[in-house]
């Protein structure tokens, strides 16, 4: 498969020892290093990445954008960096999102403890020394690095592991693959070809209207149809963002008290409690805004069947309304739950199958049989090709932590404590592997949150425990396995509340052949997530054996975390959240 890849560094191996490696640099590893050095630990990251940004460094397929309004898409630990930065866009374009991390990293001077083009294999727990050795190999072919650390930060990402399923007779196909997950740096030109793109998940549903504007031909490979609403993206209005930077904090706090760790307009009300007019002048207003706010129409969307059979029927008219070819509209309509699968947010999607190059193949009933030399048969059928693009998504949450071989206690790895699925305490840690930490693991809100404030909270929080055990004279803490077994009990448990755990998502791996079937984010929304954080602190983390502390579960000094240490001030309150907070903290 065609991928971009890392130029050659020349550089000496590391062998530390560093209080914290961090595995990664996209925007969990950038914030690491930073709240790292503010509390006194030295840390070196790996990345694989010749640059920062992470999934957007990687994503770079043409439409690649954000679907959380760029003023929320961004850190909020400095008040600086809200007020200096500017974004162009309500969604800002991948280019300009990768110029932030990049500035970021500049302005708080963190690229001298990255080490690009550097890929981390191995990350093993020496239990006699308390230590994690860290093994890397550097894309240059010039050997690894074997770093000792204290601590070991996991911020490898919830998607950033691609899914390229191994269709038979790809390595004939004469002409280029791509993964949207994978993009060729300096772009590609698809003038005059002719173009297929297996999947139509949100790459596919932000690339496909690009791409047939210089295809050739298109052909879409469709398995699972997806909803998805229109963005109206626009450049941002001067007067909004003065607006929204003079109450920036304001915003920010108003934000973490949403489920989903971002404000916008949400309407608590059921929607059977409205007249079917009444929904559908609801409906229509909210799909006049646009983008994932449309999905705050109704408080019950996602947790009554029959409500949201009424967004459902509604969506699949608009894609009636749009798309010409009576046939194909009804291959783009999706059967299953409104907002199971994530919801897509688009530009022209639907209408690019009015342009009379592009195409749909279903592929639901008759799966891609194989590649040949020129194309993709499906149902004996050739389909003559000169590029192909698999926008065929990610290993979800876990897929990450199974390229690298974690060794905890005992010679476990991770992979194989996982193997029925993943198993963590609060989404940060894991029973077994003392020392580690994951950046919006499984088990956490992560990608049901706005993903930046989601690993804020998570960084703040880990940084604060460090600098505990620092004070207590701790060696190492671990996450108890009755706790971490309640934890888990308690996500699935939740999940079983939203529809969303009802259909074949990446959220429960059934997009990979072979994953176990298991609800891995934590659906009981960002505010409860951060209070169940913040009554673990409070009592002293209690879920954690602390080894060598000089005092028993002491409540920690709250440094980096005030900021989350606020009172639960939910002004939107889902049933999974009832359900979540019925759960005492275990
Ligand atoms: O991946 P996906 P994605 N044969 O898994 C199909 C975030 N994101 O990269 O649904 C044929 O959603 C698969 O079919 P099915 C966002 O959270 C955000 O698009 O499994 N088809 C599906 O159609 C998003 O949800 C943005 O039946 C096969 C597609 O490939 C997540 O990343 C933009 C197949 C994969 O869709 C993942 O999105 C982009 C096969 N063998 C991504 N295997 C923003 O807007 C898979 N498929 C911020």
């Amino acid at each position: 498969m065609t991928s971009k890849s890392a130029p050659p560094t020349s550089r000496a191996p590391l062998s530390g020892p560093v209080d914290a490696v961090v595995v990664g640099a996209g925007f969990g590893g950038l914030y690491a290093l930073h709240c790292l050095r503010q509390a006194g630990f030295s840390a070196v990251a790996f990345e694989t990445g010749d640059g920062v940004g992470g999934t957007w460094y990687w994503n770079r397929y043409p439409g690649a954008r954000c679907d959380v309004e760029s003023l929320q898409y961004s850190y909020s630990f400095s008040e600086d960096l809200d007020q200096e930065w500017n974004w162009s866009e309500k969604y800002a374009p991948q280019p300009e999102i990768l110029s932030y991390a990049n500035h970021v990293a500049d302005r708080f001077d963190l690229r001298r403890d990255i080490r690009f083009s550097t890929r981390v294999v191995a990350a093993t727990f020496d239990e006699a020394r308390a230590l994690w050795v860290v093994e890397t190999e550097r894309l240059d072919g010039s050997g690894g690095d074997r770093v000792e650390a204290r601590f070991c930060i996991m911020a490898v990402g919830c998607l950033s592991s691609a899914n390229k399923p191994p269709f038979a007779g790809m390595a004939d196909f004469k002409g280029p693959i791509y993964h949207t997950g994978e993009w060729p740096k300096d772009g590609v030109d698809f003038t005059g070809l002719r173009v297929g793109v297996i999947g139509t998940g949100s790459s596919a549903i932000q690339s496909i209207p690009l791409i047939a504007e210089q295809a050739k031909a298109l052909t879409v490979f469709q398995r699972t149809p997806n909803y998805s609403v229109p963005a109206y993206n626009a450049p941002l209005d001067p007067a909004y963002v003065a607006e929204v930077k003079a109450n920036y904090p304001a915003l920010r706090a108003k934000a973490r008290s949403r489920p989903t760790g971002f404000y916008f307009p949400f309407n608590t009300q059921p929607a059977l409690a409205s007249t079917p007019e009444e929904r559908r002048r609801q409906y229509e207003e909210a799909w006049a805004r646009g983008g994932l706010p449309f999905l705050g129409a109704y408080g019950d969307l996602l947790f009554n069947k029959e409500a949201n059979d009424t967004i459902a029927e509604f969506a699949r008219e608009k894609i009636r309304g749009i798309v010409k070819d009576p046939k194909t509209a009804e291959l783009l309509c999706p059967e299953n739950v409104f907002g199971c699968k994530r919801l897509c947010v688009d530009t022209n999607y639907f209408a690019t199958y009015n342009k009379p190059h592009v195409s749909l193949v279903d592929v639901s009933k008759t799966p891609i049989e194989r590649f040949t030399a020129h194309g993709l048969v499906v149902g004996g059928k050739t389909y003559e090709l000169d590029a192909v693009v698999c926008a065929t998504g990610f290993a979800a949450m876990t897929g990450a932590f199974d390229k690298i071989r974690i060794t905890g206690r005992g010679g476990l790895t991770l992979a194989e404590k996982w193997q029925a699925g993943p198993r963590t305490y609060l989404g940060v840690a894991s029973a077994g592997f003392p020392n580690l930490f994951m950046v919006t693991g499984p088990g956490s809100p992560s990608v049901l949150a706005s993903m930046i404030q989601a690993i804020e909270q998570h960084v703040d929080w880990m940084v604060d425990m460090m600098a505990h055990l620092r004070d207590v004279g701790a060696r190492t803490f671990e996450a108890r396995i009755e706790d971490e077994d309640r934890w888990v009990a308690h996500v699935n448990e939740v999940s079983q509340v939203s529809l969303r755990s009802t259909c074949s998502s990446w959220y429960v791996g059934a997009n990979v052949p072979g994953r176990p079937r298991v609800f891995m984010p934590y659906i009981g929304g960002f505010p409860v997530y951060v209070q169940k954080c913040n009554e673990e602190m409070d009592g002293g983390y209690g879920g954690f054996v602390l080894d060598g502390a000089t005092t028993r579960n002491a409540p920690p000094e709250i440094r980096l975390t005030r900021r989350w240490h606020v009172p639960l001030d939910m002004d939107v309150i889902s049933p999974a959240m009832l359900a979540a907070r019925q759960v005492p903290v275990v």
